[in-house]
């Protein structure tokens, strides 16, 4: 992670300049050890690490450049807020990393100590001023998705500009409705924040946009049904990361590229680990930046990850929204269906989930699932115990892990997940 020539920056965005330099030395090596010292690593990756090792550099200076163009920075932390919406805004749409246990003992001033680490992140990161997305933000949306989100988003709106999104708890038609106006109040929202109206041409070109990136990351989970597997779980949970603050058009491309190399790689029958090595499947909760820790965990102990049922992963890519309507009425429909599809623990009943979990084992040739919950997560580790009784109905191993971002845990995890993998052998 480069530092020097980005200070005057960061000290214009009010970050901690000491803290700052401290936490991208950590991340620097941090990254190193993870992703750099794997071998036989596809050239397309050489792009990963670039925009990787410049996330606080060059793409912070891309949003300043577009806010003294006019453009407003809108930051997220879910995979409800339409994207398509901000693009058509002419906005810069970003997902706000929440995966570094940072500032805990600040955040812990406003939430209680038992909130799940992703929220405690965001909170720290604000608090601790560390993260330049976050400074950049012109306007951050949060949700109504779990109970701790929510509450945690009352004492955020203290220290940043917070618009609130509901997200219903149900898929009944009231909860349809419910949603649709608030898609169509964000769009308001978005339109008097930029000072520009969202036409149903920028709205189409934006859904062909977010869609182009959506079918680049599907092309990319289906080649990982080969075997042996072409790519790491680790490189593939970072592109699914890098997705998220990327510039949409260049990240699009870039991955198909890397798309090319591994139909290559493919047809030469090579891959990142022989034939035959365990497959699993991650499930559970979103594992934004720099959370790589399972991954890494799992990939040195004899398995390979071949897919993420996440959002960080196929639950923000799985659907697109329908470019058949040439009408505002009839996009914004599309849009409201296409967000309605996700299967979040938020959910109640969220069955679907469920079925997707079996469709992805089956279709990536999974040997079993690893699901991940943080530690606090209520949705997710209630989805845990009846996942894995569905999985076992099919015969698929699966073993359950509740974690957060610390490392005390790692050694006791790996014992974990060697036995696991040694069973599935
Ligand atoms: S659509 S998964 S991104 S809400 S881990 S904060 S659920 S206590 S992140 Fe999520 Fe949107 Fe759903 Fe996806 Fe709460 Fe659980 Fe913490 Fe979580």
């Amino acid at each position: 992670m480069s530092a020097t020539s980005y200070h005057a920056m960061w000290e214009q965005l009010n970050l901690d300049i000491p803290a700052h330099d401290g936490l991208l030395a950590v991340l620097g090596k941090f990254y190193g050890d993870i992703y750099l010292s794997q071998s036989g690593r596809l050239q397309g990756m050489e792009y990963l690490d670039f925009v990787l090792s410049e996330v606080h550099g060059l793409r912070i200076k891309e949003l300043q450049d577009a806010k003294a163009a006019g453009r407003k920075i809108i930051g997220t932390f879910c995979v409800f807020v339409p994207e398509e919406l901000s693009l058509a805004a002419g906005a810069v749409h970003i997902g706000l990393c929440s995966g570094a246990e940072v500032g805990s003992a600040e955040a812990e001033q406003l939430v209680p100590r038992n909130t799940c680490a992703l929220i405690k992140s965001f909170i720290g990161f604000k608090l601790a001023r560390l993260c330049p997305f976050t400074e950049s933000c012109d306007l951050i949306i949060g949700e109504t998705t779990c109970d701790g989100k929510k509450k945690a988003y009352e004492a955020f709106a203290e220290h940043v500009p917070l618009e609130i999104l509901e997200v219903p708890q149900r898929k009944e038609a009231a909860d349809r409705t419910l949603w649709k106006s608030e898609v169509l109040r964000l769009k308001t929202r978005l339109e008097e924040l930029t000072g520009n109206t969202i036409t149903a041409e920028k709205l189409q070109a934006a859904i062909k946009l977010v869609n182009d990136k959506r079918r680049a990351l599907q092309r990319l989970n289906r080649l990982r049904q080969a075997d042996p597997a072409p790519i790491s779980g680790r490189d593939a949970l970072l592109i699914n990361q890098v997705s998220f603050y990327d510039d949409p058009v260049r990240f699009t491309a870039s991955i198909n590229t890397l798309c090319d190399q591994i139909e290559a790689r493919i047809a030469g029958g090579e891959g990142v680990a022989p034939a035959g090595t365990p497959r699993l499947l991650l499930s559970g909760c979103p594992m934004a930046v720099p959370n790589w820790k399972l991954p890494f965990i799992v990939e040195s102990s004899g398995a390979v990850i071949v897919g993420e049922e996440s959002c960080i992963g196929t639950r923000n890519t799985r659907d697109l929204v329908s470019e058949e309507a040439t009408t505002m009425d009839g996009m914004i429909d599309a849009l409201v269906d296409r967000y309605l599809k996700i299967d979040c623990a938020c959910f109640t009943p969220n069955l679907e989930r469920q079925a997707n979990i079996q469709t992805m084992v089956k279709d990536l040739k999974a040997d079993g699932v690893l699901h991940y919950s943080l530690m606090f997560c209520q949705p997710y580790e209630h989805e845990a115990i009846k996942i894995e009784k569905t999985l076992q109905q099919a015969g698929v191993p699966m073993l359950a892990i509740a974690t957060d971002y610390s490392m005390e845990d790692v050694e006791q995890l790996k014992t974990r997940i060697e036995a696991f993998v040694e069973m599935l052998k």
